[in-house]
């Protein structure tokens, strides 16, 4: 996590002014739940420990000020003004379309203008969710400083309508509400109709294994059409089905008889089992058992691979050569088409299986992977003034 007392220093050069305050918001992992978001299913992610800090202050003028150590563009722009994707900013700006996006949704619950600081430890593009812990520490710091009681589901749901209707990004709710009601030592069980969600106890070190991240670097980019176009046919599915989300299918059997396109067959084929792989998860972790996961990653792996079509190249050669050198089980997490894997080893495997996943992709000249240990972390808060 980002140094807050060096952010507020940057603060003070940048604005010529103290920050009021410094938040952070993480980035996360999904365990296992994955396109079952926006079919009003079962997601369980937990939250990482690195992620996104922003130093604020309020402005009286209604205008919302963004300044990032990643990139070197300033942005300026009204708080009250209309969806950031119709405005047609050119690239070097886009970042900032996550925190005016949010300043301006956040408008309706009574916030206003302020200068922001932002500085990221997660790597982009990685599918762990850098945009979500963008929008999550921008909500929390403008409702503290601007006084606005939002309770926390709410400000997932208001920080997620910022990526739909402002950054024009279709996503689901899973990862903005991660980054806001992850707490440490568990993944969330959150059902994505209700709104509803529970802490499940989750510390894989406790029984003696660790869990991988494998950022595979591949970019992946949520904007692409491919993300928009599984939505599109789990939502046609779910109407010739006759329900109001793939959730509701009960009979997979019928369903599966019912459907003449045989892609919208796999797509629902996967939703329907991913959900049951959550519900089984749950009681995997409930018993203690951490070590069975594993094929539950992998099964989710093949559904996403070969009914959902999402996975990539390179995804598919991680888990392939960590199950080689021993791994318990791994899988590709979010949206897909790049991004990175999860693997569970037992940790006295873990350089192995680093070593060997690295070998594979040096064997067939890709990029080298990052690898960092994944650890079920605290959800978004205020740093400072604690
Ligand atoms: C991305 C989206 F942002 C989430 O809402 C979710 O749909 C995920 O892909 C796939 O599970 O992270």
């Amino acid at each position: 996590m980002t140094d807050s007392r060096a952010l507020a220093e940057a603060f003070n050069e940048v604005f010529g002014r103290e920050p009021e305050g410094v938040w952070h918001a993480p980035g996360r992992v999904n365990l296992i739940g994955e396109h079952t978001d926006y079919n009003d299913g079962f997601v369980l992610p937990f939250a990482l420990g690195l992620g996104v800090s922003v130093a604020a202050a309020r402005r009286g003028d209604g205008v919302v000020e963004v300044r990032s150590r990643q990139a070197a563009a300033a942005v300026t722009a009204p708080v009250d003004g209309g969806p950031v994707v119709a405005e047609g900013w050119p690239p070097e700006r886009a970042w900032a379309a996550y925190p005016v996006g949010t300043a301006r949704v956040l408008r309706e619950r009574g916030t206003g203008g302020a200068s922001l600081l932002i500085d990221s430890d997660l790597p982009q593009g990685a599918g762990l969710s850098s945009s979500a812990a963008l929008e999550c520490a921008t909500a929390l710091a403008l409702c503290d400083l601007h006084g606005a009681a939002v309770d926390r589901p709410a400000l997932a749901r208001l920080a997620q309508r910022a990526e739909n209707e402002q950054v024009g990004v279709p996503c689901g709710p899973m990862d903005q509400a991660a980054s806001l009601l992850c707490t440490a030592g568990h993944a969330l069980l959150l059902d994505c109709r209700s709104g509803l969600s529970s802490q499940v106890p989750f510390a894989p070190a406790g029984s003696g294994m660790t869990l991988l991240v494998v950022d595979t670097r591949a970019a992946h980019a949520l904007a692409g059409g491919e993300y928009a176009r599984r939505r599109a046919e789990c939502e046609e599915a779910a109407a010739l089905l006759g329900v109001a989300a793939l959730r509701d299918v009960k009979d997979l059997a019928g369903a599966l008889g019912t459907l003449r396109d045989p892609v919208l067959r796999r797509r629902v084929q996967h939703v329907v089992t991913e959900n049951h792989r959550v519900e089984a998860t749950v009681g995997l972790l409930r018993a203690g058992a951490v070590t069975e996961l594993g094929a539950m990653l992998n099964a989710s792996h093949l559904s996403l691979r070969d009914q959902f079509e999402v996975s990539w190249p390179e995804a598919d050669a991680t888990v392939d050569a960590a199950l080689r050198a021993g791994a318990r089980g791994g899988r590709m997490v979010g949206g897909g088409f790049g991004g990175s894997v999860l693997v569970l080893t037992a940790a006295d495997r873990a350089a192995r299986v680093r070593d060997a996943v690295a070998a594979a992709y040096a064997e067939r000249g890709w990029t080298a992977p990052e690898f960092i240990e994944a650890v079920p972390s605290a959800g978004a808060r205020r740093v400072t003034p604690a």
